[in-house]
């Protein structure tokens, strides 16, 4: 499927090749009907847009088996405790609130729903359905207008629409706006938090782009693509979260300049953001690192260290297959997710263990997917004495 966000096609500066479905963990049964796409990307310099060029339909990849729960890391939880709390500034008594891709409710947990009335939308059954357990009211649908319209009969209109991690997901983003539009109050909050582009390409983290990362997103490009729809960003707040994400904070009329956003907008001029020569450096970057972080597992297996990865994340998919690691490097992957454990990674088949089998198993080195969770992850194996590693520094 083409992403819809304008009418033009973008033509693709790199190709990561053949990918799974990056959270599609499977059982041995499956493996030769696995799906693969060919992933490439490119840049929409009209709005400053770093993108893939074709995905995979959204309910391949978010149905009743999605196996990602934000409560699975206890630094996201206080994360979007502290979140909460800030966007709590622009909320009035009997405020009504909806959360975009709300996931386990972890969010919408923090608003007390006598007080505002909450409602979260989730398109993943089994997430949802978590959420509900834990007495968070949520819907199970895509967000888009038809629901949109459905909610607006429901609840009426909203005075702070919120999403983490979710609207890099969403291949429509005119009608998620235009959905948006539909929902909010004419003084209206809309809040997010995505990966940031600037953080990716300083980090040459590539492991953001997969699947469901439709979008890898700027100041400059959520700028430009909502100001066709009237919206004005209102400011810009950089998070350490998810290896360096941007909050961004938008309304459909703007007070006064705001420095902070004047900053990260220069910054981006600066670093040629809404330049492909940007992408173009990025693309021999990623190829070094990939050359670099095969050279370094070649070096272990050469001295006889075992290797074992931590962290069955969505994006060690993309390492795993753009790098072609399989069991011929990494024995197993460790993971906490029930759903994940027994199963197989995407692509390349490497087995999913849980953290009993990792204790008793232990490897001399350790490939750290989650290196986002490196200081919560550090914290809980103060025993490991071997080396750890990652793509990215450590
Ligand atoms: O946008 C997305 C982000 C927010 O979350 C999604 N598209 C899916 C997901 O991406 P991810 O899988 O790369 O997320 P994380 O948070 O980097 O990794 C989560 C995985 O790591 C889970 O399988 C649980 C595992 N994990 C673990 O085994 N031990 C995580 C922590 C913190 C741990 O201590």
């Amino acid at each position: 499927m083409k992403c819809k966000v304008t009418n033009k096609s973008i033509n693709p500066f790199m190709s990561f090749g053949k990918m799974p479905i990056a959270n599609g963990f499977l059982d041995e049964k499956d493996f030769s009907n696995e799906f693969f796409f060919n992933m490439e990307v490119g840049f929409n310099e009209e709005l400053s847009l770093f993108q893939l060029n074709d995905h995979p339909k959204p309910e391949k990849m978010f149905n009743k088996n999605y196996p990602f729960f934000t409560g699975s890391s206890e630094y996201m939880k206080r994360h979007f405790r502290n979140y909460a709390e800030f966007v709590k500034k622009y909320l009035k008594t009997n405020s009504r609130i909806i959360e975009i891709g709300s996931n386990d409710g972890t969010f919408l947990k923090n608003f007390d729903n006598s007080e505002n009335y909450i409602v979260g939308v989730e398109p993943s059954k089994n997430v949802a359905d978590l959420a509900l357990k834990n007495n968070i009211p949520t819907i199970n649908e895509f967000f888009n207008t038809n629901n949109a319209k459905k909610l607006k009969k429901f609840i009426g209109n909203t005075d702070l629409i919120c999403a983490s991690n979710v609207i890099c997901h969403v291949p429509d983003l005119n009608n998620l706006i235009e959905a948006v539009d539909l929902l909010l109050n004419k003084d209206g909050i809309f809040v997010f938090e995505e990966p940031y582009l600037g953080s990716m390409f300083e980090k040459v983290s590539y492991d953001q782009i997969y699947d469901e990362h439709i979008f890898i997103f700027s100041a400059s490009s959520i700028s430009k693509i909502f100001a066709k729809f009237n919206f004005f960003l209102i400011d810009a707040i950089p998070q350490i979260t998810h290896g360096g994400s941007m909050r961004y904070v938008l309304k459909r009329f703007k007070n006064s300049e705001n420095e902070n956003l004047k900053k990260i907008l220069n910054y981006e001029n600066e670093k040629n953001l809404n330049k492909i020569d940007s992408c173009l450096k990025f693309k021999k970057n990623c190829e070094l690192s990939r050359d670099n972080i095969l050279n370094k597992i070649k070096t272990f297996k050469d001295k006889g260290k075992t290797i074992c990865g931590y962290a069955a994340t969505s994006k060690s998919t993309t390492i795993l297959n753009y790098c072609n690691i399989g069991t011929n490097y990494i024995d197993f992957i460790c993971d906490t997710t029930k759903e994940k454990i027994g199963k197989f990674s995407p692509g390349k088949h490497i087995p999913i263990k849980d953290m009993n089998y990792f204790q008793n198993n232990m490897s001399d080195c350790i490939y750290l997917f989650a290196w986002n969770h490196k200081e919560e992850i550090f914290n809980k194996e103060k025993n490991f004495k071997g080396e750890w590693f990652s793509h990215v520094s450590l």
